[in-house]
């Protein structure tokens, strides 16, 4: 994955960073042949600090907070629903701004105090480099603050690869959806952070030869209707479209889930509707249990009847998509 959250720096409040620039510029001072020059040194010395602890700073919160474009593992959809991509940018932007104004104000501060042949001159030049860089730094305080928000809100995003081909899992609570997820997994799934939720989703790999696809089971999230839920849960769920890229929905004929199959069959209607143009495999769990004459596809976890069948309904059209994307990427030679 490229850009993880964790390589993401913690960002300074406009005072900490004006604190941190003066505490270090008070600790400077520097011989020179007479008055005027030791003057002249320490202001440069201490106008350099300075100005450089606000740049360096500034420039790296551009370099190393994501750029919202294709080579981030975050997905912008997601990234809009949580932050909002266009304050993101604006405030990217201004703190980018912000950085090349102290820079400049910095060489100009710097070429004038060279040329000053008077203290007073000196004095002026420095106490107003450190009057436009604090007003430079309050110009961007609110910026400073959202992007130290938007890197604790990445924190919490899941770490899914956009490009690797996923199938997410839904319908009710009991009906077997780990279980599944469990039984196609190569290694054990693991649990990632989903924005408004508590229990996370749990990502399983699947390494098919040298390919590798993402199932995904969404506790809380796909196991009731549409309807029901609040704002929020619903953006987690309209948000969850971006991972999706195949969807089995199981139905549990059994019904030892504890739900009907009139109110199961009324969830699939709910999630097809949420997840129009997204393909879905019906698929009914526990034929151990009972096997109805449907024409969805039906399995055991258990017995291990129909998984060979499930299987391949799931990683044909994985397959494919593995294919395209794979035609569309770049070659890593460039
Ligand atoms: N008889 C039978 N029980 C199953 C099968 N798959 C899952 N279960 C049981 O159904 C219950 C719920 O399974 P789980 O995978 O946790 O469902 P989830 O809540 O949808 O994730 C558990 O007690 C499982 O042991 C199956 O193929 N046959
Ligand atoms: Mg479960």
């Amino acid at each position: 994955m490229a850009a993880s959250s964790f390589r993401i720096p913690t960002v300074l409040s406009s005072e900490e960073l004006m604190d941190k620039s003066f505490h270090r510029a008070s600790k400077i001072s520097k011989k020179g042949n007479d008055a005027l020059d030791g003057k002249k040194k320490t202001a440069l010395a201490k106008v350099t600090a300075s100005g450089d602890i606000v740049v360096t700073a500034l420039n790296n919160y551009v370099k190393k907070f994501p750029r919202m474009e294709k080579e981030d593992d975050f997905l912008p959809e997601l990234v809009d629903l949580v932050i909002g991509i266009d304050a993101y940018k604006k405030s990217l932007g201004a703190v980018n701004w912000a950085a090349g104004r102290a820079d400049k104000l910095k060489d100009e501060t710097l070429r004038d105090i060279r040329r000053s042949k008077d203290v007073s001159v000196i004095e002026g030049a420095k106490s107003g480099f450190y009057g436009r860089l604090s007003s430079y730094l309050r110009q961007i305080s609110d910026d400073l603050l959202f992007l130290q928000e938007a890197k604790n809100k990445f924190r919490d995003l899941p770490a899914v690869d956009p490009t690797v081909p996923t199938v997410v899992v839904a319908g009710f609570p009991n009906v077997g959806k780990s279980s599944l997820v469990k039984s196609l997994s190569t290694a054990a799934p693991r649990v990632a952070p989903y924005p408004f939720t508590t229990t996370g989703i749990i990502i399983g790999h699947i390494n098919d030869d040298w390919r590798k696809f993402q199932i995904i089971d969404t506790p809380g999230l796909l196991d009731r209707e549409f309807d029901k839920r609040n704002d929020i849960e619903k953006q987690a769920v309209l948000a969850l479209r971006y991972l999706t890229d195949i969807m089995v929905f199981i139905l549990d004929p059994s019904e030892t889930c504890g739900y009907s199959m009139t109110k199961q069959m009324a969830l699939l209607d709910s999630v097809k509707k949420g997840f129009e143009g997204i393909p879905m495999i019906v698929a009914e769990s526990k034929s151990d249990l009972i096997r109805t004459e449907s024409d969805n596809l039906h399995f055991s976890v258990e017995t291990g009847d129909g998984m060979p069948e499930l299987t391949d309904a799931v990683m044909s059209p994985l397959r494919r998509m593995f294919r395209e994307r794979a035609a569309e990427e770049p070659t890593e030679e460039s």
